[in-house]
């Protein structure tokens, strides 16, 4: 009588944690643990549930419609932008560190809080981002809400493949006009036509290490967002100035959040034909300013660079 009660007992609490939300199958798993075990699985059952479907989508990707470099605020606005527009693209999204997201998990130095101006609060209510309206302004009451609530959504798609943790380390390219054979300055001479990828780790040890050739994506449409120059930063802009297709990089200025944000939304465009520029990483090109910690540029610049792809491509 007294075990019965008991567990009456417990059952009662379990349902009061339902009442407040849980779904009923795990619910009923609380208070229950006595008996618990899992459904049985082979290790190897388990290795080729992951690499059964990871390399099944490398082989898929390896033909994309639309790389992108870099899941940081940008990259991952861009993706999801271009994931609802075009649901019957193939897009891939390349991110060198293993945690996508860029520098956009905390608002500003440690500080948790997100600023973005306005009107970029009307990407935070398309993908449905709660924020305080301050006026000019909006804040989101932690950066990770932000960063976590594209990125499920973009993960989410279909047509969208994140493959992280690695790295771009090259571009394809192909002469602009089939029939030319120089490669010109001024980006006449080249088209991107896709990406040169291998794992991070193994791309940051190419100097103590030999023969690890790396792998390929073709696509029509390559978006950059690598963020301003750093070890990982500035990525396809740098490569472009030593393949000569740019004369150089005008670096990132100083701090001016008035001028940098509206600069880096207006600049976002296709720099060579085949690849298109946008967040922080434009900075290094045309000297914008830097914004500091206001993230209403890269969610926007994500916007555009979206538009300019299906626009310059026709896609
Ligand atoms: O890991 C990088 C980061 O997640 C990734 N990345 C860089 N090089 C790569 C490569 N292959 C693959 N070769 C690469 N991935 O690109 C992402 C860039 O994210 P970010 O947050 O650094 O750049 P963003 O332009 O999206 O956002 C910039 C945010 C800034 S910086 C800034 C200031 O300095 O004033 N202010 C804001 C809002």
């Amino acid at each position: 009588h007294a075990q019965l009660a008991f567990s009456a007992g417990k059952k009662a609490a379990v349902d009061e944690r339902a009442g407040e939300g849980l779904t009923k199958p795990l619910a009923d798993m609380m208070g229950n643990w006595e008996n618990f075990s899992f459904a049985p699985i082979r290790e190897s059952t388990v290795s080729r549930a992951m690499t059964r479907r990871y390399f099944a989508d490398l082989d898929q990707h390896a033909e994309s419609d639309i790389v992108i470099i870099g899941a940081g605020s940008c990259g991952l606005s861009a993706a999801y932008t271009l994931g609802r527009l075009r649901p019957d693209l193939r897009i891939t999204l390349i991110e060198a560190g293993v945690a996508p997201g860029g520098g956009a998990w905390l608002g500003g130095q440690l500080f948790s809080a997100m600023v973005l101006r306005k009107p970029a609060d009307a990407f935070l209510r398309e993908v449905g981002v709660p924020y305080e309206d301050e006026g000019d302004f909006v804040v989101v009451k932690h950066a990770a809400l932000f960063t976590s609530t594209v990125l499920s959504k973009v993960l989410a798609m279909d047509n969208v493949k994140l493959f992280n943790a690695t790295a771009v380390e090259d571009l394809i390219t192909r002469p602009h006009h089939d029939d030319d054979d120089a490669e010109g300055e001024g980006g006449a001479g080249v088209r991107i036509a896709g990406v040169v990828t291998n794992w991070t780790l193994v791309s940051m040890h190419h100097d103590d290490q030999s023969c690890m050739d790396p792998n390929t994506i073709n696509a029509p449409v390559v978006i950059s967002t690598t963020g301003h120059d750093g070890p990982f930063g500035a990525f396809s802009v740098k490569r472009l100035v030593s393949m000569k297709q740019l004369r150089q990089l005008e670096g990132m200025r100083g701090l001016d959040m008035l001028r940098a944000e509206d600069a880096i939304v207006r600049n976002t465009r296709e720099i060579v034909p085949g690849l298109i520029v946008g967040g922080m990483e434009l900075s290094e090109i045309d000297g914008a300013n830097r914004m500091g910690p206001t993230f209403g540029a890269m969610a926007l610049s994500g916007v555009k660079a979206a538009e300019e792809a299906l626009r310059v491509f026709d896609l």
